[in-house]
């Protein structure tokens, strides 16, 4: 039965994204299975700026997704700078599945997206072009701290990539990760999300981590690696998140104080744990006594 599985996800559309990806845990499905899920109901179902269809575009624009898969085993599999394919993870699954690459981008991640029966069909939503529009009057890139959760004026318009982190009735951890990145980006930008050991790490012998927020930060500091790292040298994934995060702030001590960094650990034991850079991080977990739990993470400022 799915006695211990559980899945974790970053913010609150977590809630409803693990509920996705329990449907395929509590019927013993795989750990792999149930992110792939939960990852394609964020893409296709959530209307957020963020991720998948309703995301913001690029400072030209140009809708552009990023996304990874990483199974326990170690297996793994990307698309970064993605354009006009719906579900990015399930690219980049079969990038890990039928191809002998790990991370494709651009122009020839949609080619491989295409050959492999996804259709292509044009994402941008005309509430994004109208925030693009918007922006294009300042063209002014400065990344806010969750600003819609605090109650702060403006839109959310850089965080909330959904990180999913799940542990099968088997006791296999799989991860995904998928965004459209940062609003307003340079064109061809990638962040973390699609960057295995930044945004995604998973290692069945001992946990998963991933990330949210400015992915800079996660690439500087191979952040989602270190926090699993952590957890193998035996800190709980609190600790280890609380670490990373302490390193996050040692390498750039300034930025980090405008800009916010989310990490989301589960180990092999199902024991789950978050920290941030700054206040509002929410994570949702999921297991068979509880659907819709969502806790606040515990963050520096
Ligand atoms: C990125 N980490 O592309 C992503 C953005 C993000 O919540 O997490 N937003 O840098």
């Amino acid at each position: 039965t799915h006695g211990g599985a559980k899945v974790v996800s970053t913010w609150d559309f977590g809630v409803p994204a693990n509920q996705a990806a329990w449907k395929v845990l509590a019927q013993g499905g795989s750990a792999l299975d149930a992110v792939e899920a939960g990852a394609r109901w964020a893409e296709s179902e959530l209307c957020n700026p963020t991720v998948g269809h309703c995301g913001n575009p690029d400072r030209d624009g140009v809708l552009s997704l990023d996304a990874s898969i990483m199974d326990g085993d170690g297996r793994c599999g990307a698309v970064a700078a993605l354009v006009d394919i719906l579900h990015p993870v399930s690219v980049a699954r079969r990038v890990m599945e039928n191809s002998p690459h790990v991370l494709l981008v651009g122009e020839g991640a949609q080619q491989f997206a295409v050959q492999q029966g996804f259709q292509r069909q044009h994402l941008l939503t005309p509430k994004a072009e109208a925030a693009w529009r918007e922006w294009l009057k300042t063209e002014k890139y400065a990344p806010q701290i969750n600003a819609e959760r605090r109650g702060l004026p403006g839109n959310s318009d850089n965080h909330d990539t959904i990180g999913m982190l799940a542990l099968d009735a088997k006791g296999n951890l799989a991860g995904a990760c998928t965004t459209s990145g940062m609003a307003w980006k340079l064109h061809g930008r990638v962040g973390d999300s699609p960057i295995i050991g930044a945004g995604l790490y998973v290692d069945n012998d001992v946990g998963a981590a991933t990330a949210s927020g400015v992915g800079e930060e996660m690439i500087r500091n191979a952040a989602s690696f270190l926090v699993v790292e952590l957890m193998r040298q035996g800190r709980s994934p609190a600790q280890a998140c609380r670490e990373a995060i302490d390193r996050v702030v040692r390498k750039r001590p300034e930025a980090s104080r405008t800009l916010q960094v989310c990490f989301l650990a589960m180990n092999k034991q199902g024991e789950v744990g978050a920290y941030a850079l700054h206040r509002g991080f929410v994570y949702a977990v999921c297991d068979a006594q509880r659907q819709d739990d969502l806790r606040d993470s515990p963050s520096i400022y």
